[in-house]
């Protein structure tokens, strides 16, 4: 049994990771269907030592593909997955053109893939910086209950895109070249992830303040956010601060975090131990470490997260929806 697979934005920074995830993970497809910008239509992109050509939109929509996976933007997303939906393609889509809209389910695998459905057509992929989040946040929310998350992150300039990365590389060795940012970002932190939105938060802080509450379906708990890009390029950290309505024990909050799957606990002092962009690099799971109490106000627990975006705060994710849309016959 296999299946025919589109990946939507296969030449870019996130459409690479999950086209070597796709592999990695022996996914189960007959047929892998990357789509590009009109400017890579005829390239050819390696999957499993075969070269494939990379086609436009409206072939990969005329090969009826079972499962589209979309990494491309916003834009490309509100005009072309409505388009496979509707010849019965089931969308994942990355970009964060459809994930407050109530008709559509926001999926983190680990922690609500039940809620899925054959009748939902187009699933979206949480941001990164939430995915993480919520991933170490889920089991302690369940036991404890929470009340206020304050959240401040330190992003990968990969959460930017490919000038991004490049343009850290060209300050680092000293070239000039396009900016993917309105400052410097080598030797620099920039307190700016994606546009400012009116309430003069960004976009960024505004997805970690809403997507959790969504993915955890409920309202009674808040997050507030500050997000900042920094100058590394293999994942995002976070540091959290978690207020509980219940009292939590500290050997029991690790505990709770070893037991769930996708979490490893990188915690101890003694040893310098605790978790890093360069180690979770490449890596599918996110890292929990500085685990301690908040010792200014009773059951608030601080922790720093981090995880690779590019792997579970993007494509892992959107891999690890399509396998259980294919385990449980959903598609
Ligand atoms: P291309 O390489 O042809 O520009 P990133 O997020 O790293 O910037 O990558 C964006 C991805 O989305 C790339 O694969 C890019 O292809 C693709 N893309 C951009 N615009 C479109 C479009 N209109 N249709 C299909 N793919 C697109
Ligand atoms: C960043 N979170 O690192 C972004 C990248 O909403 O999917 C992904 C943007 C999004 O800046």
């Amino acid at each position: 049994l296999g299946m025919k697979i589109a990946v939507i934005g296969a030449t870019g920074m996130v459409g690479t990771v999950m086209l070597k995830l796709l592999e990695e993970r022996n996914f189960p497809l007959t047929e892998l269907i990357p789509v590009a910008s009109e400017k890579s239509v005829g390239r050819e992109l390696l999957y499993k030592e075969k070269l494939v050509p990379i086609v436009s939109m409206e072939t990969a929509i005329a090969a009826r593909p079972e499962i589209a996976i979309f990494s491309a933007g916003g834009s490309t997303s509100l005009e072309y997955a409505p388009k496979f939906a509707e010849i019965g393609t089931t969308v994942i889509d990355n970009s964060s053109a459809w994930r407050m809209d109530q008709s559509k389910k926001l999926v983190v695998p680990e922690i609500n893939a039940s809620v899925l459905t054959p009748e939902d057509k187009i699933i979206a992929n949480p941001n990164c910086s939430t995915i993480q989040l919520v991933m170490a946040l889920a089991p302690l929310h369940k036991k404890y209950q929470m009340r206020r998350v304050i959240v401040s992150t330190y992003q990968s300039v990969s959460g930017t895109g490919v000038k991004a990365v490049q343009q850290l590389e060209n300050e680092i060795t000293g070239v000039g070249g396009p900016m993917a940012y309105p400052y410097p970002i080598h030797k620099n932190a920039l307190p700016h992830c994606d546009v400012f939105e009116a309430n003069g938060y960004t976009k960024e802080e505004m997805k970690l303040a809403r997507e959790p509450q969504k993915i955890l379906d409920d309202r009674t708990f808040s997050v507030s956010a500050t997000a900042v890009r920094i100058p590394t390029a293999g994942g995002h950290s976070e540091s959290v601060n978690v207020e509980f309505v219940n009292d939590f024990n500290l050997s029991e909050v690790r505990r709770l975090l070893q037991q769930t799957p996708g979490i490893v606990v990188q915690d101890n002092p003694d040893t310098n131990t605790y978790p890093m962009p360069i180690y979770a690099h490449d890596k599918d799971d996110v890292f929990v470490g500085r685990i301690r109490r908040d010792e200014t106000q009773p059951n608030t627990l601080n922790m720093w997260i981090v995880s690779d975006n590019l792997r579970k705060g993007a494509a892992t994710n959107a891999i690890q929806i399509a396998e259980y849309l294919v385990e449980k016959g959903l598609v």
